[in-house]
């Protein structure tokens, strides 16, 4: 049974209280975290382990990117910015064109991943388009297939969509999950959305969840924007809500590991029916939103409910880089909160509560933990403030280790 030792200068454990360890390792033992201990202490005891130290490094548990669309991988100028409502009509209007020969720029996008540090991906698969490069590829990946229509009969989009997910299931592995995301509620029927959260068991369930002022007023007025989405760009007659209110929607959900995505005009009372429904994580994508949707979220309601936060990237149909350590800085520089306490939030969104979120037995550095770890080049002095020194200047991680195995990627920009 081979067993192997990585330590470095600083072990970032990433429990709730951000324990920082100085001149530590980890033993590794079948791809999991066997024991958490002083370096020097680790190799004594276990002679006939391979060990290896990273000087003048942090290591950390790799990080999780929780929401990412990676066959749109291919998108720069094609989708409009600046308002919700002009970027749905331009995905809906180019989306063919840019799903069109995308597998170079999602294998890019995985090597950007792991370049930044993640060794765990959320991934939104609306068409499978991207299924067997993630498969195949290093990443841990929780493969989301996309449940969309809105119009009935619904059998044709529950036949696509139940093709797909058996695609997916035989590709499951550790490092392979498959899993059901609901679009959105302006773009799936109720009875279908029914049918296959009865029928398809999931480990975890991903929504997108009132992005914009135009979903909420919909959901909560039947008006607005939507009315003339449906008529004019879909051609649907006399458009009606396809869910009575929010909670009707948020009721597909009931005990179930759940990921609201964005939920940036979420009112308090949406918040704490969910919280009170489903077991729920909320995924926030700060430059996605600030694209789409003119802002970002503001966390300070989230924190009273006691809802726990985590940060994505989107894809590239509404972001201009998959770059997650770019992604957890924005988030630093424009949500409203006290900025040391920030930072050590944010690091932990990115392990502890994404793990969670997704269901992963990965993000915080204990035994028994798989040995997804990311190391970086890091001089640190073991206080708290270093989470935001580390934050500020964190470019690329030098090593990822996926269940114990180093992984090599393209060092691409
Ligand atoms: O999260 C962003 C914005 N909100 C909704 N959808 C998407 C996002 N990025 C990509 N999408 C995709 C979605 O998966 O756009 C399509 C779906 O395939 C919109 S519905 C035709
Ligand atoms: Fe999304």
């Amino acid at each position: 049974m081979s067993m192997q030792i990585i330590g470095a200068s600083w072990l970032w454990v990433c429990d709730p209280n951000f324990s920082i360890l100085q001149n530590s390792g980890l033993l590794i033992q079948e791809g999991h975290i066997a024991r958490v201990g002083d370096y020097a202490h680790l190799v004594d005891s276990h002679p006939k382990a391979l060990s290896v130290f990273y000087p003048h490094c942090v290591l950390l548990p790799a990080l999780i990117n929780p929401h990412v669309h990676f066959e749109f991988s291919n998108q720069q100028d094609s989708f409009a910015y600046g308002s919700f409502e002009a970027w749905l009509t331009s995905v809906i209007q180019q989306r063919d064109r840019v799903l069109r020969h995308s597998h170079k720029s999602i294998q890019q996008a995985i090597a950007e991943q792991l370049k930044s540090g993640v060794a765990s991906v959320g991934a939104i698969s609306s068409y499978g388009l991207d299924r067997t490069l993630l498969a195949n590829s290093p990443l841990r990946v929780v493969f989301f297939d996309e449940l969309l229509g809105g119009s009935a009969p619904i059998e044709p989009a529950l036949q696509t969509f139940q093709e797909r997910h058996a695609l997916s299931l035989q590709h499951k592995s550790p490092t392979f999950t498959p899993a059901i995301a609901i679009h959105a509620p302006y773009s799936v029927h109720k009875d279908l959305a029914k049918k296959v959260l009865s029928t398809i068991k999931s480990p975890v369930i991903s929504a997108h969840f009132l992005e914009s002022q135009a979903e909420l007023e919909w959901l909560e007025q039947q008006k607005g924007w939507f009315a003339r989405f449906y008529t004019d760009i879909l051609g649907v007659p006399n458009p009606k809500p396809l869910y009575h209110s929010v909670a009707e929607f948020l009721d597909l959900f009931k005990n179930q590991r759940l990921l609201l995505v964005h939920g940036l005009f979420a009112k308090e009372e949406h918040l704490k029916y969910a919280k009170k429904t489903a077991q729920l994580t909320l995924i926030s994508c700060p430059r996605s939103n600030r694209l789409l949707s003119g802002q970002v979220l503001d966390p300070t309601p989230l924190k009273k409910l006691g809802i726990p936060l985590s940060i994505a990237t989107d894809g590239k149909s509404s972001n201009y880089n998959l770059d997650f350590l770019e992604e957890l800085r924005t988030a630093l520089f424009a949500y409203q909160a006290p900025l040391k306490e920030l930072a050590i939030q944010l690091i932990l969104s990115a392990t502890w509560h994404a793990a969670q979120a997704l269901g992963l037995n990965n993000g915080s550095l204990q035994a028994g933990k798989l040995a997804d770890l990311a190391i970086f080049s890091f001089k640190g002095k073991g206080t708290p403030a270093d989470a935001l020194n580390w934050l500020l200047h964190a470019k690329k991680a030098k090593v990822v280790y996926v269940g114990g195995k180093l992984v090599i990627w393209q060092a691409k920009n």
